[in-house]
């Protein structure tokens, strides 16, 4: 046996050697050609493993005290996440997304089609991002959804200061009593309440499987409107008594749903602000269906709520 890294000792491999890494290509090109005598650098299963869990259970430790709480990566909470990285390096993010894949519902513009249609002025928001699009006049076309968000993605990702949790589902909020003069059950937003995805899908059929949290001042909840996961922080705001009740979607119209979502994305009770379509389940706002404008500068207009709050 031999010593890894953290002292333990671990079996060595009885195996053939793998043959010596040709580590003398330098660059892509310099590989063509040279198949034959080809081999990876070598490796043994438990590097990969560690590699993968030591860093994921550090971002665990370290993000369970974060600065600030996204829940949903569609397009309204990668769209928050980015103008947050961009403005604020020194906020620790996390992003909770319950999908494997984050993007929401936007990887496609509408139905089936490609196309990703914004109304002006959110084309500021592609210009920001060097995505390219046609313009239209009044409008504009990214030539495919998922150009927008991977673009968009990529970037977010590239924040040293967010981490995306991924196949994970905010269960709960925390909640801490904040009581007024005039409501004095009134409580603020400290954080969620989280479990693996796959774990959220099965408490019907398996017992005891309690959740983890992270404790933070602020949460930004753009979990998309109400479905089979949508508007999870607006729905546990009704039933935990912090609002009335909820105003509910209303149909279909464009001309208004946009404008609405922006202006009235804001902190709905202490600690929580919420964006995208989530919103128009609590302001009763109609929905705009397949343009993203509103998307992208709710977004933007939900870090502005959210470094006011930040910097109180
Ligand atoms: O998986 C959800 C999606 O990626 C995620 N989500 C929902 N509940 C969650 C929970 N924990 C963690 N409890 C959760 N994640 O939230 C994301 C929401 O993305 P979305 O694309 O559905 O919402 P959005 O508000 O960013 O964009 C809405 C896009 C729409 S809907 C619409 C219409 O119906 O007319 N029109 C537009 C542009």
């Amino acid at each position: 046996s031999t010593t890894a890294g953290n002292g333990l000792s671990v079996k060595k491999d009885l195996g053939v050697k793998p043959a010596a890494f040709n580590g003398q290509s330098k660059t892509l090109a310099e590989l063509e050609d040279k198949w034959e005598s080809f081999t990876f650098a070598p490796i043994r299963e438990s590097q990969v493993s560690r590699a993968m869990t030591r860093r994921y259970f550090n971002d665990l430790d370290s993000y369970a005290e974060s600065d600030i709480v996204i829940v949903g990566a569609g397009s309204c909470g990668l769209s928050t996440a980015y103008m947050l990285g961009k403005k604020r390096p020194d906020l620790k993010i996390a992003i909770v997304e319950a999908g494997v894949a984050p993007g929401g519902g936007a990887w496609l513009g509408g139905q089936l089609f490609s196309a990703m249609v914004m109304r002006k002025p959110a084309d500021l928001f592609l210009t920001d991002l060097n995505i390219p699009f046609d313009d239209e006049g009044d409008f504009v076309v990214v030539k495919h959804a998922a150009l927008f968000t991977s673009t968009l993605l990529s970037r977010v990702l590239q924040f040293p200061n967010i981490k995306l949790f991924n196949a994970t589902t905010v269960e709960d909020l925390i909640t801490r009593p904040a009581p007024t003069p005039t409501d004095p059950k009134a409580v603020r937003i400290a954080g969620v309440v989280t479990n693996w995805t796959l774990v959220s899908m099965h408490h019907d059929d398996q017992s005891c499987m309690d959740p983890n949290t992270i404790n933070a001042p602020l949460v930004i909840s753009t979990t998309g409107h109400d479905g089979p996961f949508g508007a999870f922080c607006v729905k546990r705001l009704v039933s935990m008594q912090q609002i009335e009740k909820l105003g509910g979607m209303r149909g279909l119209d464009m001309r208004t749903a946009e404008d609405a979502i922006v202006k009235g994305t804001r902190e709905i009770v202490p600690g929580l602000i919420v964006g995208g379509m989530e919103l128009s389940e609590v302001d009763g706002a109609n929905r705009m269906g397949p343009t993203f404008g509103a998307m992208a500068l709710s977004g933007v207009k939900a870090a502005e709520e959210a470094l006011a709050v930040v910097d109180e």
